[in-house]
């Protein structure tokens, strides 16, 4: 197999586009991969989109039809079949080599390959691909489909009739920016005889055993050639099965004896073996090869019936794993653009979170394979939707075909990755059919079902039945229980964030809790480089344009309410919204954690976002984490020590998320904010067993506060530490906020170190709006006066801390807990010496 990579020389221009269109060059070079955004972008043509409110005057890209040309030197006709394969076309294209139509395709998640042998020419040779505007392809769907497409979608845009990632048509997170483009890569194939049209690896555990099984598909050139035969290699083992010239499907395996085994991080390494498979003809030349990095592990979804309801809980090499998980979002609207590096930082940022899982969400993509690579890598599990979202789907043609041939690529593609754990339905669509109105609106007409309880666990069981598949996020299991129960299957929580306040969390006891979040905006280093307006405030135009939920402001602030007093500052507002979303999200997780094993499951919406954004994420559109980053690593600690309500008395509950049992003294300490010590319970051991949560009742006399307003608990666990405010912030008399800093200069930034001489809750730094590339180790940090904390700072430089004003900076609860005049912050060791 010869491949030569089409990705130089491409141009792309404009066929057609609305009357309101800016005029443009003839033609434009373009990237491939890549897409119109992008190309328009490097010539300067458009502004930055996420910038600003760009995105409102860029519509025209998307309801623009575009031609990529490009031409290649060609006089190699040797091989018996010379192809052209497109790995991604996004989405309603049409492609001609020197004048003569190769197709037409019309779904951006899948691949295609085009016989192109008798279409080249000696010398040069012309290669066109067209894009029809989506919006357009929208349109002749919809009238191809006429009434059955005429049902219920949350957002606009026709992303339920064509098959193109839905959030590119706006989401509440996300902006519309409707993409064209070669969007992976593509090249001319050229092979003899045979090639391996599609290799589905099965790598299995059984008993001690590792079993890796290959089933291939071969297609032959022509007829009359050869025989063949298939050899595989992996971990030292190496096997071979002759094929008979025209036999189109091969099974070759190999078993290792007790293999080193794929772990989730924290719970064991993640040893990958090379797995090498050779087709050769019957010279021993190489005809094709396919080589995959894999790993021994087996996966199933335990939903046995219980005294509760079901279970729904994710096993791993026959230990169920509790899923302390992010949903994720694709990582820019503009695809191409993510780079291996970029999966590699943001996944990293998951595993150090302690997150274990990531949900890739059913608006956005089959996710690609270095997506998975880094997943595979460093232990993190993924749980793959397929993509229908929050909307009703047709199953009429030509959808369900281009459904069926997507979901059978992506599933052969994905097979290889000991990180996928699951295949999930949809995204919100059955709760929709339940809940949302639909079923007046859609009365007979499909809607999606067919699909998600019948085609696609079809697929999943003839394609890859190593792998378990689950209808739907939410979904309870059966067709006559409410898919959001929650006795049964996995729910999604929103209802607290949209309508209630967020200790209301703990009204849920789910058996997984698949979505649950909170909002806030970015940090203020990626707010202010995106909005770059005077005067910057929650509702000033371009801040706004940047939150795309509705009635999103409003809701922050709902959710402040009896907490916080509303902010009457830009920069109070970005950090008690901020410090809300952490703490909110904090009370789910930890609630749920407690109820382990009820509960095996949370997985938090989300963890990034497509670009600079208010939003539900814990790390913004430019990577950097928001102050929920670190309220997840400490929810997310494999030692996990929280208080909370039972009856009405408190507990400490332990969670061992660990593989050894935890065996250590607890105390639980009642203070005043002066640290005055009032009252104590303490055991001499606690025992918690692995993958277990304890329960430790707090006796009455230290659960108790003689005043709520003034005293809180401490409790240690070990390593863990738990806290508990009997009230409010805004109830709380907290002391006005006073410390000491002292900061030095280290090799890669600053160590400062905070003492404090009051009681400090939440202490958070915020190096960004000192050094935008700056990172702090550590936030949300309660104090007890005379105690210290250092803090490191990548990225700073002493001379930046020591000139900054430290106002905006260096941050704790105290200081928004009460109307702003009434608190002065007090602190020595830095030239600035008191913040109000
Ligand atoms: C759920 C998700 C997304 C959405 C989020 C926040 O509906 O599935 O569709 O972005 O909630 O509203």
């Amino acid at each position: 197999m010869k491949k030569l990579a089409l990705d130089t020389g491409w141009t792309v221009s404009r066929l057609h586009a609305p009357s309101t269109a800016p005029s443009l060059p003839a033609t434009i070079p373009a990237m491939v991969p890549g897409n119109v955004h992008l190309d328009l972008l490097s010539a300067r043509l458009i502004t930055d989109p996420y910038l600003d409110i760009n995105e409102i005057s860029q519509d025209w890209i998307g309801r623009s039809a575009w031609r990529y040309r490009m031409a290649f030197d060609w006089d190699d006709h040797e091989a018996d079949r010379i192809d052209l394969s497109c790995l991604g076309l996004d989405t309603a294209a049409r492609l001609e080599l020197n004048g003569v139509l190769l197709g037409e395709t019309r779904n951006m998640h899948r691949s295609y390959r085009f016989d192109i042998r008798e279409h080249l020419k000696d010398g040069r040779n012309e290669l066109i691909v067209d894009f029809d505007s989506a919006y357009a392809h929208g349109e002749a769907v919809r009238s191809a489909l006429g009434s059955a497409a005429d049902i219920p979608a949350n957002y606009p845009g026709p992303s339920h009739l064509i098959r193109k990632m839905a959030c590119n048509f706006g989401w509440d997170w996300g902006p519309t920016v409707v993409t064209s483009g070669i969007w992976k890569p593509i090249a001319i194939e050229s092979w003899s005889k045979a090639r391996l049209s599609t290799v589905r690896p099965e790598i299995t555990l059984q008993g001690g055993d590792g079993l890796a099984r290959l089933r291939i598909e071969i297609e032959w050139a022509a007829e009359g050639v050869d025989s063949a035969a298939l050899v595989m290699s992996i971990g030292g083992k190496r096997s071979e099965v002759r094929i008979a010239q025209g036999e189109t499907h091969a099974l070759v395996e190999c078993r290792i004896d007790n293999p080193q085994v794929w772990w989730p991080h924290g719970l064991g390494d993640q040893p990958l073996y090379d797995l090498d498979l050779h087709l050769l003809g019957s010279d021993g030349a190489t005809l094709d090869r396919w080589q995959r990095r894999v790993g021994f592990r087996s996966v199933r979804l335990d939903t046995t019936a219980d005294e509760i309801g079901s279970a729904f809980t994710i096993v791993v090499n026959d230990v169920p794993v509790f899923a302390r998980g992010a949903n994720w979002i694709p990582e820019d609207c503009f695809l191409p653009r993510v780079t291996q590096e970029r999966y590699r930082e943001r996944i990293g940022q998951a595993r150090d979170a302690n997150i274990n899982i990531l949900r890739v969400w059913g608006g956005g993509i089959y996710e690609t394979d270095a997506f998975y690579e880094e997943c595979d890598a460093v232990g993190i599990m993924a749980w793959q939707d397929f993509l229908f979202a929050c909307a009703a789907y047709p199953e009429d043609e030509p959808v369900y075909s281009e459904v069926e041939a997507e979901a059978r690529e992506a599933i052969t593609r994905l097979m290889p990755h000991p990180s996928l754990m699951l295949w999930n339905g949809n995204n919100e669509n059955i709760w929709g059919y339940f809940d949302w109105g639909w079923q007046e609106v859609l009365g007979n007409r499909p809607w999606g079902a067919g699909y998600y309880l019948d085609l696609l666990p079809k697929l999943v069981a003839e394609i890859d039945p190593t792998r378990p598949y689950w209808p739907g996020s939410p979904y309870s299991g059966s067709m006559e229980i409410a898919p959001n129960a929650d006795e049964h299957g996995c729910k999604h929580i929103w209802d607290v964030w949209n309508e209630v306040g967020y200790e209301t969390y703990r009204n849920y006891v789910p058996r997984f809790c698949s979505e649950f979040g909170w909002q806030a905006p970015p940090t203020y280093a990626t707010l202010t480089a995106s909005v770059r307006e005077k005067n910057r405030a929650p509702a000033s135009p371009g801040v706004l344009h940047h939150q795309k939920a509705t009635s999103g402001n409003d809701k922050l602030l709902k959710g402040l309410e009896d907490w916080f007093p509303a902010p009457e500052s830009f920069d109070d507002w970005l950090f008690v919204t901020q410090l809300n979303q952490a703490r909110a999200i904090s009370v789910g997780v930890d609630h749920m954690r407690s109820h382990r094993p009820t509960c095996m499951g949370t997985i938090v919406w989300q963890l990034n976002d497509c670009w600079p954004v208010t939003s539900w994420a814990a790390v913004d559109g430019a990577g950097r984490k928001k102050p929920l980053w670190y309220a997840l690593r400490n929810s997310y600690a494999p030692h996990f020590l929280t208080i909370q309500p039972r009856g009405n008395s408190l507990s400490a509950v332990a969670v061992n998320d660990t593989t050894l049992f935890w065996r250590v003294p607890l105390t639980v300490e009642r203070f005043d904010f002066s640290g005055t010590l009032l009252a104590r319970h303490s055991v001499w051991r606690i025992l918690c067993d692995r993958f277990e949560a304890t329960e430790i009742s707090i006796p009455k006399d230290v659960a108790t506060p003689g005043d709520p307003d003034r005293e809180f608990l401490r409790a240690r666990l070990g390593d863990a530490e738990a806290w508990w405010f009997f009230e409010k912030d805004m109830k709380l008399q907290y002391p006005q906020p006073r410390f000491e800093l002292q900061a030095e200069q280290t090799t890669d930034g600053l160590a400062v170190t905070v003492t404090a001489q009051s009681f400090l809750r939440d202490l958070c730094l915020f190096a960004d709006r000192i050094s935008p590339s700056a990172e702090v180790d550590d936030m949300l940090v309660n104090l007890m006066p005379g105690e210290s904390k250092t803090f490191r700072i990548k990225g700073m430089s002493k001379e930046a801390w020591d000139d900054a004003d430290l106002s905006s900076v260096v941050r704790t609860a105290n200081q928004v807990a009460h109307t702003p005049g009434s608190v002065v912050t007090e602190f020595a060791g830095h030239k600035s010496k008191r913040i109000s």
